[in-house]
């Protein structure tokens, strides 16, 4: 396979192979896209989360019918809570505590799953992580690198906190990393903004951003 490029990134061209390219899909999950989940539970209006939906379903289909890889994240605690800082317990007192979509926050409720239309395949890589960041506390680097991929794709929720912070971990990694305009979402839309902008400025100080149509339109 040749080189592709994303000649509409910001803030210039994206070229990877698409051997060594990741799609990563970040925390898609009921806990934060459903009005009964840990996102709403924070206070927040969780329908902006919806937006991307429909495009990150777009650039799952798309890498799939490639055979490109595929990875998910999770933010998910054992049942037993022992990955759960204090400090984090302490600031989010939910977590754990029984909600309607089951145990905040607790790998396997109904809440913690990833919502229905992006469902992952027993096939794709599938991280659960304790920490915003993806790459703390988990295997995400070590599968990364056995898959062989060195540029890394970005979708997810919500931008300014899990994208943002594994955005700048992967970075710090030595991956390339570009992340979604328009298939990641924030529940504060002026925070979007500052995350993607703060993403590509200095000359892409932490990675690319482009939108879905650029994307597909390299790949297709
Ligand atoms: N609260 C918020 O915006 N996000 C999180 O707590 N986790 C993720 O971003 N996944």
């Amino acid at each position: 396979l040749l080189t592709k490029t994303i000649a509409e990134a910001k803030p210039f061209p994206y070229s990877f192979l698409p051997t060594s390219v990741a799609l990563l899909m970040v925390d898609w999950q009921n806990d934060f896209l459903d009005p009964r989940g840990f996102g709403a539970s924070l206070g927040n209006d969780v329908t902006s989360l919806r937006q991307g939906v429909q495009n990150a379903k777009r650039l799952l289909e798309l890498f799939r019918s490639k055979g490109l890889t595929v990875a998910h994240t999770l933010e998910a605690h054992s049942k037993d809570l022992s990955d759960v800082h204090p400090a984090k317990k302490r600031r989010c007192p939910k977590i754990g505590e029984k909600g309607e979509l089951g145990r905040v926050l607790v790998k396997g409720e109904a809440g913690n799953a990833i919502i229905d239309e992006l469902q992952p395949r027993d096939s794709e890589i599938i991280i659960h992580k304790p920490g915003k960041g993806a790459f703390y506390a988990t295997s995400l680097e070590t599968q990364l690198r056995a898959a062989g991929c060195t540029h890394l794709i970005m979708t997810g929720v919500t931008t300014e906190v899990c994208v943002q912070s594994t955005a700048r971990e992967a970075n710090d990694r030595g991956f390339e990393v570009l992340v979604v305009s328009d298939a990641t979402e924030s529940y504060i839309p002026a925070f979007k903004e500052a995350t993607l902008a703060m993403i590509v400025s200095q000359g892409g100080i932490v990675g690319w951003t482009a939108e879905t149509g650029a994307v597909v339109k390299a790949l297709a």
